[in-house]
């Protein structure tokens, strides 16, 4: 009798219509709470442009908050394979601030750290697909085949409007 009058109390707190079994407050499956974060430049052939902690020239790409908010990156996924692959995680507690750029390793090589993703970007074009953690599809583009050391990239950042361009990893785009 005692359990019943809790789970009563308990369901009363919550003040809401959730009234599933799960432990969250919201009905709409996940936590996400609508902030946007974009694919900004990607550079899918990497050969002198910038390197990584390993010395690795590795494929990147950048992610850009056009908010006035900072946004969390906790349970955003990413992937170059959205009807075939689970998703890569992207880092857990990153926090992009407003206007901010954020470059993300696609090398294939997860022990480098929570910047690498375990995924490349193919020089042959194709496309990547960001993921919010409630599952929304928020940004998808598909990229054409790239020579070496040339971005596809938003101009200018946040834009409609995609190019090939001089890479700016982590900067601006031109
Ligand atoms: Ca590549
Ligand atoms: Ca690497
Ligand atoms: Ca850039």
């Amino acid at each position: 009798m005692r359990h019943l009058l809790l789970i009563t109390a308990l369901v009363a707190c919550k003040g809401g219509t959730d009234t599933d079994t799960d432990t969250d407050t919201d009905t709409s499956g996940g936590n996400w709470d609508g902030s946007v974060v974009l694919i900004n430049e990607l550079l899918a052939v990497n050969d002198t442009i910038i390197s990584d902690e390993a010395g690795d020239f590795d494929d990147w790409f950048e992610l850009y908050n056009p908010e006035d908010a900072e946004v969390d990156l906790t349970g955003w996924t990413i992937t170059d394979d959205y009807a075939g692959k689970v998703p890569a995680p992207l880092p857990a507690g990153a926090v992009l601030q407003p206007g901010g750029h954020l470059l993300i390793w696609a090398d294939d090589d997860t022990e480098q750290g929570v910047l690498h993703l375990g995924f490349k970007l193919s020089g042959s074009g194709e496309t990547l697909t960001l993921i919010s953690p409630d599952g929304t599809v928020v940004d998808e583009v598909e990229f054409p085949a790239l020579d070496p050391d040339v971005s596809y990239g938003r101009s200018p950042d946040g834009s409609d409007s995609w190019t090939t361009m001089t890479p700016t990893p982590e900067a601006a785009n031109e």
